[in-house]
C-alpha cells in the first residue's frame, strides 16, 4: 500500500500538480498527512483522520485535541454492537504502541470535531492540536478534503457497500457525514464512513 501511494505522489509531483502529503514530528511519534473531511453547510459535526507513527521504544497514547473550528475534539472509534457500526469515544485515548502506525481513518479511529463553528470546504488548511501522554502536544494542519472525491475512489474498491457508495447525489451529501447520528446515544451510523478507506492514496491531486 505504501509504494502505491508514493508511486502515486511521485507522478503527481513529476506532472507538477500540488501535493497534499504533509508530515509532523514531536517527540519519537510521527503524524502523516492529518485531513479532514469536507462538510455540509450548517454540519454540526467532522471527522479529521492521520496516521501516526511511534518510532521509539515506549508507547504513547493520543489522550485529546483541540482546533480553531470547532468546540471540542474529541477522539472516536468504530465498533461493530449487534451488527451495527456505532462509533464511541475513547475515554482512555488511543494507543500508539511502540514500533507501530495507527491509521486514524474513515471507518476506524477517528477525530471527532464537535460544535463545527464554520463549514470545512474542500482544499482548505484547518489548524488543529493534538495532545499525547508522552510526546506533549503539537500543531497540526488538516487539510480538507472534498467528501465526493473520497466516496467516489471507494465505491471502486469497497465491495461491500459499493452500491450504496456510488449512487450520491447532491441532495444525498447530508447522508455522508455525522450530521444525523446522535452522539450521545451513539446513534446508528447512517452515513458512510465505512468506504472512504481507499480515498487517501488517490485523492492527493
Ligand atoms: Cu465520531
Amino acid at each position: 500500500m505504501k509504494n502505491v501511494i508514493l508511486s502515486t505522489l511521485l507522478a503527481l509531483t513529476t506532472l507538477g500538480v500540488s501535493v497534499s502529503a504533509h508530515e509532523y514530528k514531536v517527540g519519537s511519534l510521527t503524524i502523516d498527512h492529518p485531513y479532514a473531511r469536507s462538510t455540509p453547510p450548517s454540519s454540526p459535526v467532522g471527522g479529521g483522520f492521520m496516521t501516526i507513527t511511534n518510532n521509539g521504544t515506549e508507547a504513547d497514547r493520543l489522550i485529546a485535541g483541540t482546533s480553531t473550528f470547532a468546540d471540542t475534539v474529541e477522539i472516536h472509534e468504530m465498533i461493530m454492537v449487534d451488527g451495527v457500526m456505532k462509533m464511541n469515544q475513547i475515554e482512555d485515548g488511543l494507543e500508539i504502541p511502540a514500533g507501530k502506525t495507527v491509521e486514524l481513518k474513515p471507518g476506524s479511529y477517528h477525530i471527532m470535531f464537535i460544535g463545527l463553528q464554520e463549514q470545512l470546504k474542500p482544499d482548505e488548511r484547518r489548524k488543529g492540536l493534538v495532545k499525547f501522554e508522552k510526546a506533549g502536544d503539537i500543531e497540526i494542519e488538516f487539510l480538507v478534503k472534498d467528501i465526493a472525491k473520497m466516496m467516489d475512489h471507494s465505491a471502486m474498491t469497497d465491495m461491500k457497500h459499493g452500491e450504496e457508495t456510488m449512487d450520491h447525489s447532491a441532495a444525498d451529501e447530508n447522508k455522508h457525514d455525522h450530521k444525523e447520528m446522535d452522539h450521545s446515544e451513539m446513534g446508528e451510523m447512517k452515513h458512510d464512513d465505512m468506504k472512504h478507506e481507499h480515498g487517501a492514496a488517490k485523492d492527493a491531486n
